[in-house]
């Protein structure tokens, strides 16, 4: 088939034409069904990104396939061919989750995945490029002892998945941790290899956890204690900790545990226990799952990736023409507390900002909001810090009466406090009465000052039959603190935002019916009674980033 860009546009814009919910600059792919990101790297000058895809529709698959897109930047992006799809006894039936490890020495990317069987039964196969001098890494060649991992004894056969990127100890043996289920014990099961293709299963669980369904896509990675550097995944000394993320399958949520990695008994020793309460830590408190990290040694950082699904129904997603996206990729290291991880959008996306207003000390008294016009409201970049009246005058809170993601509830935002609620009204419509209010409100308790930082959808369409939850947890400040700062990263039907310069994250979906386009605003608002001051704000409109199609893909 010849390519022209008729034919290109045509070929690729299979998706209804009037699409106020797909994004600018957060990736999808072409059309229809995307979950999980899988085995991103780089690799010779290039970011990979690899993603759960339905080639056929915008639900969810019976086999699913690994699409790939290559990048220079993390934010522009070319879609290649599929790079592994179903085709042996060992991944009929789909190809799910994986990731990447580069052997040091021959510096070849070998991707680990788990395919579902010609039995349905969960096995984990290994990948190899077939052209290590294609920058594109186009082509995956499935390796002759595949499977080379099957369901040991006490994991479930349609429970073991999602291998992560392996490591090497001190040893010099590859190390990997995969999810599992047995019962009502979700896991995590360590496996050991001398030469990669032979792998052999610890009897004890890497890490356990009760009622909390399958540990899906867990991620181990070490982070820097003195550093916001990133560090490759085999580092083990003592100026890193280790970082276990899960997926749990029936929270649908990612939750991190921080701990120490001893590599002479081989055991993770995480800080805390998962309690199933607003104290676990998250990389995200909105929607966000299956998170998957990679070191990038071009710029010494971690980054993560996550999925973001749909808050709209599946007939919905169906009409759209396309499920699913992915946050943007985000930095990630340790606070200086060492007690949580911190995270802030790669520099790269700051690349499609344009025209920039910034406002400079505007008080903000109780009750007010101010419209932030003058750039493209449905595709932005908002940076803005808050300065504070005295936290001493805040309002009293009996923390063990309070579940931080019910206090976010529909009324929360317009109930008056003393320091609060203030933040944005995202994706609004001039007469507010659409809005995703993204804000905090700031409290002392018997011991101490914290701050809600809430995500509130329960405005954010007049349309029916949409998860319009809200998202929200509470955070520590100091006493002393005079400002608190939030930047959102706002594309149509996507609102990443980060509160205390990367502390909290909060990811929400949302699709108004009348805020869009160009009838969206944006706003500043003030509910408590004490005034706040924007003492900066910055906002940029966004560019389109571009999605570009390998030619190759049509020469079939
Ligand atoms: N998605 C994949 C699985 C994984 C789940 C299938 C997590 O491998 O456990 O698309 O979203």
């Amino acid at each position: 088939m010849e390519i022209n860009s008729d034919n290109l546009n045509s070929t690729m814009n299979k998706v209804p034409q009037k699409q106020p919910y797909r994004t600018w600059y957060h990736f999808q792919p072409p059309k229809h069904w995307m979950n999980d990101p899988n085995a991103p790297m780089y690799y010779k000058g290039v970011y990979h990104f690899f993603y759960q895809h339905n080639p056929h529709a915008a639900t969810f698959g019976e086999k699913m396939v690994w699409a790939h897109s290559v990048s220079y930047d993390l934010i522009n992006w070319i879609h290649l061919n599929h790079a592994i799809e179903p085709s042996e006894p060992f991944d009929l039936n789909s190809c799910w989750s994986g990731s990447a490890t580069i052997i040091p020495g021959k510096e070849q990317p070998v991707i680990l995945y788990s395919g579902i069987d010609d039995k349905k039964h969960q096995v984990q196969n290994i990948a190899t490029p077939k052209n290590l001098s294609d920058p594109f890494l186009r082509e995956w060649v499935k390796h002759p002892q595949n499977p080379v991992m099957t369901p040991p004894i006490g994991v479930e056969v349609d429970n073991f998945r999602d291998p992560s990127t392996a490591w090497q100890g001190k040893d010099g043996k590859w190390r990997v941790v995969i999810g599992a289920q047995n019962g009502d014990e979700g896991k995590v099961v360590l496996y050991q290899s001398e030469d990669f293709a032979n792998w052999t299963v610890e009897l004890n669980p890497f890490f356990a956890s009760d009622n909390t369904g399958v540990c899906e896509c867990p991620d181990f990675f070490p982070v820097s204690i003195n550093s916001t550097n990133g560090v490759d995944t085999s580092v083990q000394n003592q100026s890193v900790r280790h970082v276990l993320k899960i997926s749990y399958y029936r929270r649908n949520q990612d939750y991190y545990f921080l701990g120490k990695y001893d590599n002479g008994d081989g055991n993770f020793i995480p800080d805390v226990k998962f309690i199933g309460t607003s104290l676990d830590l998250r990389f995200d408190y909105g929607k966000f799952y299956a998170s998957k990290s990679f070191f990038d040694h071009a710029k010494s950082r971690r980054i993560l990736w996550a999925w973001v699904d749909e808050c709209d129904t599946r007939d919905h997603g169906i009409e759209k023409g396309w499920a699913g996206l992915q946050c943007i990729p985000r930095q990630v290291w340790l606070d200086e507390s060492g007690n949580r991880l911190m995270q802030w959008p790669i520099e790269e996306v700051e690349k499609l900002r344009e025209k920039q207003i910034s406002i400079k000390g505007e008080k903000l008294v109780g009750g007010s909001t101010l419209e932030v016009s003058g750039i493209t409201a449905s595709q932005a970049d908002v940076e803005v810090l808050f300065e504070l009246p005295e936290v001493e005058n805040a309002e009293f809170l009996d923390e063990s009466e309070v579940d931080p993601h019910l206090l976010c509830s529909e009324e929360y935002v317009s109930r008056s406090g003393i320091i609060g609620p203030f933040g944005l009204f995202a994706l609004a419509s001039e007469d507010q009465t659409e809005h995703t209010a993204i804000f905090f409100r700031i409290y002392k308790t018997s011991n101490r000052y914290v701050c809600f930082m809430c995500s509130d959808q329960s405005r954010s369409s007049l349309r029916e039959n949409l998860d319009k939850s809200s998202y929200g947890t509470i955070f520590d400040i100091d006493p002393n603190q005079k400002t608190i700062s939030l930047r959102s990263l706002i594309d149509r039907s996507i609102i990443e935002s980060f509160g205390e310069k990367g502390k909290i994250c909060i990811t929400s979906r949302v699709y108004p019916s009348l805020a869009i386009d160009k009838d969206v605003h944006l706003f500043a608002f003030n509910n408590g009674r004490q005034s706040v001051v924007i003492s900066e704000l910055n906002a940029w409109s966004m560019k389109h980033a571009e999605f570009d199609q390998d030619q190759s893909i049509y020469q079939q």
